[in-house]
């Protein structure tokens, strides 16, 4: 199972309405991975939320990740979990989730990306690429970043911060495996076509010779 194409990652808090029915409208669109990302309610509630994203996963398609907290990954059986610098270690994650489940990093350097290597992620979160309200940053990295990165990990990359149906195919030409995007897809009236959009441009980011 790669980490690859589009990356959705769903906060409620970014969201116009509920976060569920969104990723059945992604999937319809063919996202490839959900991630689950939750900073606001208890673990009690959050574990609801989960196991529904897991049943419409399983059912209808999409790998599925859930954000910081691997108790909560393993306890709805999800695909996989993902890590910040600041999260628990990824070789205590894999000691938790064993090595049937997949672990994501988010890494913003290089030294970082080759750390994700060492401790055994199966994929990386690369950024912020570009200028993101979700997530402030002094200095975004740039696309030409990506092929830094690129060089010299041998992960599957995917790129955050920014990503938009305009950037996306750069993204992709310039390095990247896939995109992880928040507001361009939450905030968009209809996602199964934002989704599929989004889809389009990663395959011509593919594609192009
Ligand atoms: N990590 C780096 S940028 C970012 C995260 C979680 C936010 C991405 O959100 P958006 O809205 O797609 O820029
Ligand atoms: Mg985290």
């Amino acid at each position: 199972m790669k980490i690859e194409g589009l990356y959705l990652i769903l906060d409620q808090r970014y969201a116009r309405r509920d976060i569920v029915s969104i990723a059945a409208e992604a999937i319809e669109g063919g996202v490839d991975v959900i991630q689950y990302r939750e900073k606001v309610l208890s673990t009690r509630d959050a574990l609801n939320i989960a196991k529904r994203l897991r049943d419409l996963t399983e059912k209808c398609g999409g790998i599925f990740i859930v954000n910081d907290d691997p108790a909560l990954a393993l306890a709805v059986d999800a695909d996989g979990v993902h890590l910040g610098q600041g999260d628990i270690p990824v070789n205590i994650a894999r000691k938790i989730l064993g090595k049937g489940k997949i672990i994501g990093l988010s890494t913003h350097s290089i030294e970082e990306a080759a750390g994700a290597v060492s401790f055994g992620a199966d994929y990386i979160g690369f950024g912020p690429i570009f200028p993101s309200k979700t997530k402030m940053v002094a200095s975004p990295l740039g696309i030409n970043a990506i092929g830094a990165i690129r060089d010299s990990v041998p992960l599957p990359i995917i790129a955050i911060g920014g990503v938009d149906q305009g950037n996306v195919k750069d993204v992709i030409k310039g390095g990247a495996d896939g995109a992880a995007v928040i507001s361009s897809i939450l905030s968009a009236t209809d996602i199964k076509e934002a989704v599929s959009e989004f889809k389009k441009r990663i395959r011509e980011g593919r594609c192009a010779v």
